[in-house]
């Protein structure tokens, strides 16, 4: 009867609370937006067509998306927004096109490179404009935590005094310096993963140090579109915006999900942490994924959900995503619903494809860290050195050879391709969405503490005592002996079968002897069938479960070296103390941690603090944030029930009630840089996504 009451106290209370935080995602779109369209023949333009918003929206209906959304209507960019960013000149140019005939609209859209006018397109534009500022202005009041804008024209391509490939005002530069103005921010992040280099928003802040932009693309050495020396990694910015441009080069075509989870551990999220942004933009192009004809790359849908994933860990979940480019209408539509599915807090789905990042792919995030070493503190140790490419190159030119076929057969082939990418998508979806669990979080009943009280949380009994010993008795027999024991390892089982069993996500069990908690939860997971368990063990380690058959791979992260233990491919000891100053495990968890676990592709993840752990709150907090997109973000903590402050903050984090804080970014020491170096370097033949350089043999030949 009690217990029921307390229940009914603390999901009434939940309600309440939030109430008073930022949460839910906006969705902008305005259908008007697709009376843009190309009125003549132009093989250039007619991939930028109307149907690429309307059937994103759709497909965002079909999965019922957009209800779960908060719907903010577009409006018209002011003439004043507009020139926050674009030249009068340029501005008079667009508007005077709304009264021109067919033949005007099309003298006008041949003096741009790639660029189509419409009458309707200065109002579409300024709409596109408008949804992005009023995206913003939801994010930064707090009435939403994050969203997206599905806009048509796209932007980034837009200079001050030109549109460009179909781009005609900058919407996210106009958004960026929106919110230097009205908000006062003093450091804006903008993510640019459309497959093309945006040059108008690179030339828009090139001295602008408080807007940090990041960009990869299609490159080849200069041979795509728009062909530029200054999209090559080492334009790093001018001026006093020196080391705050980041182009990363895709030199190959089929770069894949593993090429582009590696550039966010090795090149952008370190920068990102460094920087501490207070408000994250994504010019969001999908012509990044598979089946795009202008991209030719390879990434799957679910690949956004994990950038996605990451890029709200940043400026306290402050996350505005804005369409760009994207011209498979099926990959784009679906890549799209993964993304507004992450922000909604889903969770993100299992990441499919071999976890290893191409050679091409290794080259260019040496160049670009190595073009970067002076400008950034986490950089400071790493010994860069550039590379020639010469092995890309002289592969390139042995391939370099254009398409002898006619421009019919091209487009024939090009439609078979098109159809092709879209029944694979068609299975590929239905692979990998699942059910969402009912209860996005368990955790264990511990009699009534107070802080159960302030989150929605399922609690769960404890397991029988009998059940339990049969269940531990055959593996760690002895242990079973002392009641304490035995009723810890009840409570946690409790938690754990309801999520290997998937009636919940993710889970939490406080523990007295959390130590022997992790081992036996590892044991169990196994032997309920999961396949692959990644425990990061925090602290003293009790025991530690055989992990030769591969099914348990251990990070042990603890203070002193561990005697009698060495290391091997999934029993990694990692030897750190958290700085006293801030936190200084950011590169630590994303040059190392991190990619092993996306090499090895958990089902579950287990994350366990013992006595003597060697982290503060903040350190492990960014374990949690970080590894929450692997397993389906089936994840289980079980901490040492000493640590209220940590339990607390963790089971906030799970319910996704609160982004955590990860405390002042410090960079590590020459010691403890050199110690990840020597480790990646240890295991980066077995842990393929560690590699961030080419060894000295490859690059010679
Ligand atoms: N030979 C966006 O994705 N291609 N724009 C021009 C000229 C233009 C792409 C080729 C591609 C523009 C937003
Ligand atoms: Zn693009």
């Amino acid at each position: 009867m009690f217990a029921s009451c307390l229940k009914w106290v603390s999901w009434n209370f939940c309600f309440v609370l939030s109430v008073a935080m930022a949460s839910g995602t906006a969705l902008v779109y305005d259908e008007e937006m697709t009376t843009h369209k190309l009125l003549w023949s132009d093989p250039v333009c007619d991939i930028e067509v109307p149907e690429r918003l309307s059937s994103s929206y759709e497909r965002l209906k079909y999965y019922g998306i957009v209800e779960r959304c908060v719907p903010v209507p577009a409006r018209e960019g002011s003439e004043e927004e507009i020139l926050l960013v674009h030249s009068p000149e340029h501005l008079e140019v667009a508007k005077s096109t709304q009264t021109m005939n067919e033949e005007e609209l099309k003298r006008v859209s041949g003096n741009y490179d790639a660029f189509f006018f419409h009458p309707n397109t200065y109002r579409c534009a300024r709409l596109a404009v408008g949804a992005t500022l009023e995206l913003l202005d939801a994010v930064m009041s707090g009435k939403v935590c994050n969203g997206m804008a599905l806009v048509r024209p796209p932007g980034h391509h837009s200079q001050r005094n030109a549109a460009n490939g179909f781009c005609l005002f900058n919407n996210v530069a106009i958004a960026a310096e929106y919110a230097k103005v009205k908000y006062h921010l003093q450091r804006i992040l903008i993510v640019d993963w459309d497959v093309h280099h945006g040059q108008g928003t690179q030339y828009i802040f090139a001295e602008d140090p408080s807007v940090l932009y990041f960009s990869w693309h299609r490159y080849e050495h200069q041979e795509f579109w728009p062909s530029l020396k200054e999209s090559d990694y080492d334009a790093v910015g001018l001026g006093k915006g020196k080391g705050f441009n980041i182009n990363l080069p895709w030199n190959k075509v089929g770069m894949g999900n593993s090429d582009y989870l590696a550039a966010f551990f090795h090149v952008l999220l370190p920068m990102a942490f460094e920087f501490d942004p207070e408000l994250v933009l994504v010019s969001s192009g999908y012509d990044s994924g598979i089946g795009d004809p202008e991209g030719q790359m390879n990434a799957t849908p679910e690949v956004f959900a994990h950038l996605t994933h990451f890029l709200m860990q940043l400026a306290n979940g402050k996350l505005c995503v804005i369409l760009e480019g994207g011209y498979h209408l099926k990959s784009l539509s679906e890549s799209v619903c993964m993304t507004v599915k992450t922000l909604l807090g889903d969770p993100v789905p299992h990441i499919t494809g071999e976890m290893a990042p191409s050679l091409s792919a290794v080259e260019s995030f040496q160049n670009v860290r190595a073009a970067h070493k002076p400008y950034w503190k986490w950089l400071m140790h790493e010994d860069t050195s550039f590379l020639q490419n010469l092995s890309t190159k002289s592969l390139l030119l042995k391939k370099a050879n254009p398409n002898p076929a006619t421009e019919d057969e091209f487009k024939i082939t090009n439609n078979d391709e098109v159809v092709k990418v879209e029944r694979f998508l068609e299975m590929h979806m239905k692979n990998i969405l699942f059910p969402v669990p009912p209860i996005k979080t368990a955790t264990t009943d511990s009699k009534g503490s107070p802080h159960l009280l302030t989150v929605p949380v399922h609690l769960v009994k404890e397991v029988d005592q009998n059940e339990i010993k049969a269940l531990v008795s055959g593996f760690y027999a002895d242990l079973v002996k002392e009641d304490k024991v035995l009723l810890s390892l009840g409570n946690m089982l409790a938690v754990l079968d309801k999520i290997l069993r998937k009636e919940v996500c993710n889970g939490l069990a406080e523990s007295p002897v959390s130590s022997i908690s992790g081992a036996v939860a590892l044991k169990h997971a196994v032997q309920f069938g999961f396949q692959r368990v990644l425990c990061i063990f925090v602290g003293d380690m009790q025991i530690v479960p055989n992990t030769e058959d591969g099914k348990i791979l251990i990070i042990h992260i603890c203070d002193k070296e561990q005697s009698g233990k060495t290391s091997s491919k999934h029993y990694i000891s990692l030897n750190w103390k958290e700085d006293a100053e801030g936190n200084d495990f950011f590169s630590a968890v994303l040059g190392f941690i991190l990619p092993i676990a996306y090499s090895y592709q958990p089902n579950l993840t287990v994350i366990a603090v013992g006595p003597n752990q060697s982290l503060g709150i903040s350190g492990i907090s960014l374990l949690f944030a970080l590894l929450g997109g692997l397993a389906e973000s089936r994840i289980f903590a079980v901490i040492k029930d000493t640590e209220r402050n940590l339990i607390q903050s963790v089971e906030k984090a799970l319910l996704g009630a609160s982004t955590p804080h990860f405390g002042i970014y410090v960079p590590p020491t020459q010691e403890k840089a050199n110690k990840i170096k020597t480790l990646r370097d240890q295991f980066q033949q077995e842990w393929r996504m560690l590699q961030c350089s080419v060894k000295d043999e490859i690059s010679r030949n």
